[in-house]
């Protein structure tokens, strides 16, 4: 089944309403993560010496906007082309930093889950099942891709 436009329009428009709110979001998006998954922290540099989630945080707000921004971009390419297609130089990028993080397929699982909850809180009432399959799609193809290239990069290191 492919992505319809209504799936894209979800994906889309629930991310304008989440951009007018990054701090909170992004707080409550790591919170989430470390919830499901305590031991996270030790994989981003600015929640390693802490036990808080430090608020207002630069890396922090940017770290939780891409993921978001890419799986909404994902949704877009979704629709046009069928296929999420992330170009080589970024695709590349993001293999090795997750690769050299020691990133494995139940990290995407934990994150899925926390980009999951983190829409549902900034979207309120406009939740639905259809924009959380929206988002869990797109979440998806997005993340196969990255694994992707991580197995081509582990098989170059490693042949
Ligand atoms: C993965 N890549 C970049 C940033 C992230 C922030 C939170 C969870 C996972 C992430």
């Amino acid at each position: 089944m492919g992505f319809s436009e209504k799936q894209e329009a979800l994906v889309k428009d629930s991310w304008e309403i989440m951009k007018n709110d990054i701090p909170t979001l992004s707080l409550y998006f790591f919170t989430q993560v470390l919830e499901i998954a305590p031991s996270a922290r030790g994989l981003f540099s600015f929640l390693k010496d802490t036990d808080e989630i430090p608020e207002n945080n630069p890396k922090l707000k940017s770290h939780a906007i891409k993921v978001f921004k890419m799986t909404c971009e994902a949704a877009i390419q979704l629709r046009e082309k069928g296929e999420v297609v992330v170009s080589g130089s970024t695709l590349k990028y993001l293999g090795s930093v997750h690769l050299q993080k020691g990133i494995v397929g139940p990290h995407f699982e934990v994150v899925k889950e926390a980009v999951l909850r983190t829409v549902e809180k900034g979207v309120g009432e406009k939740w639905s099942e259809e924009m959380k399959g929206a988002w869990a799609e797109a979440y998806d193809q997005l993340a196969a891709a990255i694994q992707d290239e991580m197995k081509k990069e582990a098989a170059e290191i490693n042949p």
